[in-house]
């Protein structure tokens, strides 16, 4: 069911002091600041409408005995795995020459990361993304090397392009068009951020990236700080929307450095919002929306533009809300 948005907003804004705006030198602040009281652990935060059943997925995992990081990798798997969605996994929409490349990210509360990008016939890119981070030296594998990476690993290959996105894609060609629409466009990449019961924050990002992009193209999706990023004395953020504008401006660790100055989850992702559109004389053109979630289980999002929904599974609930957005 969709809450709302104001019920959330007042929601969010009980017990969260008022913040005067920041400015980017008191970013060198170290010492989190305590911004509104615990709430009831575990708290899971998904990007779209997608969210609902990935957060299903991630409680079932933590109450099996998961931890954090169990439960983002298993909370975006259902989605990887739906041939019906369009914008993550099997039967993601493939690049202009009929290719669908995959990008993943995943990182836990000891800062551990590990990233795939431009990856190919491999069904989970979020699972490699996570042996990237725990088997190699490395955070980010790309290409060729990611694939071999995951069949070494014992993923099996997997023909990712289905009928649907076959259709779509020859209609694409007739007039070969690319125009992003604000929110139709790359709906339901999948980002995830979970806080357990021991208040470790772990989150995963995952997404077949902007529909007929040029081949060879990685968007924000699985680069650490700008689609993802996680500091457990903080919190986590995750971007989803125009990864260009997002990969410019770093817009998820730029969210976490404002919470860490003391701002709520909902006022970071908005902070953060205002330096990516102030960088960018277009950003009515486009939609980019955050979510994030801080150390004590509070959490928020926000957008450039209405229309941006995420998942809110806390206190036994699992709601969708619809962000407030800057436009
Ligand atoms: C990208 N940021 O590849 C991704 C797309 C996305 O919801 O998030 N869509 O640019």
């Amino acid at each position: 069911m969709k809450n709302n948005r104001r019920n959330f907003i007042s929601k969010l804004s009980l017990g969260i002091a008022t913040i005067p705006a920041l400015s980017l030198a008191s970013c060198a602040q170290e010492t989190p600041v305590e911004t509104a009281p615990k709430k009831a652990l575990p708290v899971i935060i998904t990007t779209w409408d997608a969210g609902i059943v990935a957060n299903e997925a991630a409680l079932a995992n933590l109450k099996s005995g998961g931890t954090s990081l169990d439960a983002v990798e298993a909370g975006v798997m259902p989605a990887e795995a739906d041939a019906a969605n369009q914008y993550v996994g099997i039967g993601g929409k493939p690049d202009r020459d009929g290719y669908v490349t995959l990008d993943a990210c995943i990182m836990d509360w000891e800062g551990n990361a590990g990233s795939v990008c431009f990856v190919q016939d491999i069904l989970h890119p979020i699972s490699v993304a996570r042996r990237v981070m725990e088997k190699t030296p490395h955070v980010m594998l790309v290409g060729t090397g990611a694939r071999q990476f995951a069949i070494e690993e014992g993923f099996e290959t997997t023909d990712l392009l289905t009928e649907q996105s076959k259709k779509d894609w020859d209609e694409w060609r007739k007039t070969s068009e690319y125009k992003p629409v604000i929110n139709t466009e790359n709906h339901d990449t999948i980002g995830m951020l979970a806080i357990d019961e021991k208040g470790n924050i772990s989150g995963a990002c995952t997404t077949s990236g902007m529909a007929f992009k040029m081949h060879g193209r990685v968007g924000d999706s699985p680069i650490i700080g700008a689609g993802l990023f996680v500091d457990n004395e903080v919190g986590g953020a995750v971007a989803t929307g125009l990864g260009e504008a997002v990969l410019r401006t770093l817009t998820s660790f730029l969210t976490v450095e404002f919470m860490r100055n003391g701002m709520s989850p909902k006022d970071a992702c908005k902070a953060a919002l205002e330096r990516l559109a102030a960088k960018h004389k277009n950003f009515k053109d486009f939609q980019v929306g955050i979510i994030a979630l801080d150390k004590n289980g509070n959490s928020g999002g926000y957008a450039l533009q209405g229309g941006f929904t995420f998942a809110l599974a806390e206190d036994g609930k699992n709601e969708m809300f619809e962000a407030e957005s800057l436009i």
